[in-house]
């Protein structure tokens, strides 16, 4: 809203507004976790300047990184109560009545980024997304692809044997929770934000994350080894609250919709540079990578996938294999 507010002020300058003035009809707040020069947040701005250009000011995006405005979770109660408005998240939101949110980021499912694709902007994402806009109110106004999750840790690990009880930070995710304890290590869920500090005070002795992440938290600080597990392949949804969508007249929420189309396409491009360079910027802090045996990983976790989900998100997660 730049442009808009400064002819504005520049107008009104015997108005002697207060500083609160607020020229649009609509604020969306849109909070996430990673920090300011992470790929979420360079396509967030992106998604703020057409936002606000093509709808004339009327609408005002606010980005807040760094968890600035809470949690995933916190983010997700927060739209809800309508004191924030849009996030990204994922398969925390199972934990919210979407079950199938699960299917976001099941263990060893997805092995390719084409399968990706297949998968999030096929009917199984468009299944997925209306559970997750009729059961959470939230509406999925597009998704992004991300980076294999790898697991850190301060000593190399190459087989589900090497976790022997690993104290393991994960997101609030069940699935995920009850695959770890399948393959051995100690899971603690935990926000985002709190795992550099409980790692570097050691009440966390590992963890597991796309190497974006990996990189946005500055885990290279606290962590030697990144062991290359590849055990996660998922995609994550740029969502806003529904009331707040549907509060808006038409006109609006095209420009909304159509905006976080066009971020589809910027974040997809950011997302193919990054994963170029984000091996050697890790290796380059220090960090030593470590090939695993992911046959044994992948073996053991598959094992606990279908012994934890059931029904539909069972067998829609069958459907996605054969994709
Ligand atoms: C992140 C999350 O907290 C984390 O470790 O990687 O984005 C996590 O993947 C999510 O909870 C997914 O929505």
């Amino acid at each position: 809203m730049k442009t808009v507010f400064a002819g504005w002020i520049a107008a009104a300058s015997f108005a002697a507004l207060p500083m609160s003035a607020n020229a649009a009809d609509y604020t969306l707040k849109f909070g996430h976790l990673a920090n300011e020069n992470h790929i979420y947040n360079q396509a967030a701005l992106a998604f703020e300047e057409e936002v606000e250009s093509r709808s004339a000011g009327r609408i005002d995006v606010q980005i807040f990184p760094n968890e600035q405005l809470g949690s995933e979770s916190e983010m997700v109660s927060s739209i809800q109560l309508g004191t924030a408005d849009m996030t990204i998240t994922g398969e925390p939101l199972q934990n919210w009545g979407a079950p199938k949110a699960a299917l976001l980021g099941v263990p060893y499912a997805i092995d390719s980024s084409e399968m990706l694709k297949r998968v999030a902007g096929g009917e199984i994402g468009q299944e997925i997304e209306s559970q997750i806009e009729n059961q959470v109110g939230l509406v999925p106004l597009t998704w992004f692809e991300r980076g294999p999750r790898e697991l850190t840790s301060n000593r190399p690990i190459k087989t589900p044997d090497d976790l022997d009880g690993i104290i393991l930070r994960l997101p609030d995710v069940p699935l995920h929770i009850k695959v770890w304890q399948a393959l051995g290590a100690k899971p603690t869920p935990m926000a985002f934000g709190e795992m550099f500090s409980a790692l570097q005070q050691g009440t966390i002795e590992g963890q597991e994350n796309p190497l974006s992440l990996i990189e946005s938290a500055s885990l290279y600080e606290v962590q030697d080894y990144v062991n290359v597990t590849d055990h996660v392949r998922s995609w994550i949804y740029v969502v806003i609250g529904k009331r707040k969508l549907e509060s808006m007249p038409d006109d609006l929420q095209t420009v909304v919709r159509e905006a976080a189309d066009n971020m589809h396409e910027t974040y997809q491009e950011l997302f193919v540079e990054d994963q170029k360079r984000l091996r050697e910027s890790l290796q380059e802090r220090g960090m030593e990578f470590v090939e695993v045996d992911q046959k044994a990983f992948s073996e053991r976790a598959r094992e606990a996938v279908e012994a934890n989900l059931s029904g539909d998100t069972l067998a829609l997660y069958h459907k996605m294999l054969e994709l």
